[in-house]
């Protein structure tokens, strides 16, 4: 059948990095390819919203840089909860610098990503170079960006074939998020997922997880406002992981 995959095993033997080795394991545990984008902007309002969903999610995906009253305390507060509920921090920072400005980015700083990201995200438009000698720490994985779920994106096919061979010549590079089919030797995580919503009058698209499944051959969802902003986020945040793993099991 056309919308066969390979299991999340398989898919282990296939990824070389020891953080995508790390969160499949996690997803098999937890039975859950959730990822929830906790965009907020106040660490009280995350830290709720994790105590909330932290069960259910195998990643949390974070921006950083537009929270108000970042600190360490919050952070390692965080890092803590993460270790104990079994799940990756992800900073979704979108590197897309030379490599010695990523570098920067990386490590200095109000928020030191590399000491306590357990992935970031990262753009090639820059060419493969932009990603080599970022000094990461050997647990932590990239995760580039081939294509993104926005409408009007400026990639096209050539451009995401292009994106595709960099992050498989990169041993850092766990995955990418694309919208389509991508190697197995490269997770597929998949941002703009919503039950009802199609498209936002802000630009970005969203699929159902059946759809990333059956059609994109996702590994991961991404799953925003849709559950932080839900009446009940961990009731929504349960609705979304059970989707998210029978859409997952059908395609087996
Ligand atoms: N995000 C996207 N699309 C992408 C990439 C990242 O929406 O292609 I790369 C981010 C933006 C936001 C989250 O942080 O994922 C999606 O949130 P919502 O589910 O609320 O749209």
């Amino acid at each position: 059948i056309q919308n066969k995959r390979i299991s999340y095993e398989e898919k282990k033997e296939k990824i070389f990095h020891p953080i995508g080795k790390k969160l499949i394991d996690i997803t098999l545990k937890k039975k859950t390819n959730l990822i929830v984008s906790a965009d907020l902007i106040d660490t009280k309002k995350i830290l709720k919203l994790v105590s909330l969903i932290g069960d259910r999610i195998c990643g949390l995906k974070l921006h950083v840089d537009i929270i108000n009253d970042f600190s360490y305390s919050f952070i390692n507060y965080l890092k803590k909860i993460s270790i104990e509920k079994k799940f990756l921090l992800l900073e979704d920072r979108k590197l897309c610098d030379v490599s010695t400005t990523n570098c920067l980015q990386l490590h200095y700083g109000i928020h030191k990503i590399s000491s306590w990201a357990d992935i970031v995200t990262a753009h090639v438009l820059a060419g493969s170079m932009s990603i080599q000698n970022l000094n990461l720490p050997s647990n932590m994985g990239l995760i580039t960006i081939s294509e993104m779920s926005s409408y009007g994106g400026l990639y096209d096919d050539n451009y995401i074939r292009k994106a595709l061979n960099i992050s498989l010549k990169n041993p850092k590079v766990i995955g990418t998020v694309a919208q389509r089919k991508v190697d197995d030797r490269l997770l597929l995580f998949t941002p703009g997922i919503h039950f009802y919503e199609k498209k936002n009058n802000l630009g970005n698209r969203y699929i159902h997880p059946v759809q990333a499944f059956e059609k994109n051959g996702s590994d991961f969802i991404i799953v925003g406002k849709a559950i932080f902003q839900s009446e009940n986020p961990k009731i929504t945040a349960e609705e979304y992981r059970n989707a998210g793993w029978k859409a997952y099991e059908n395609v087996l």
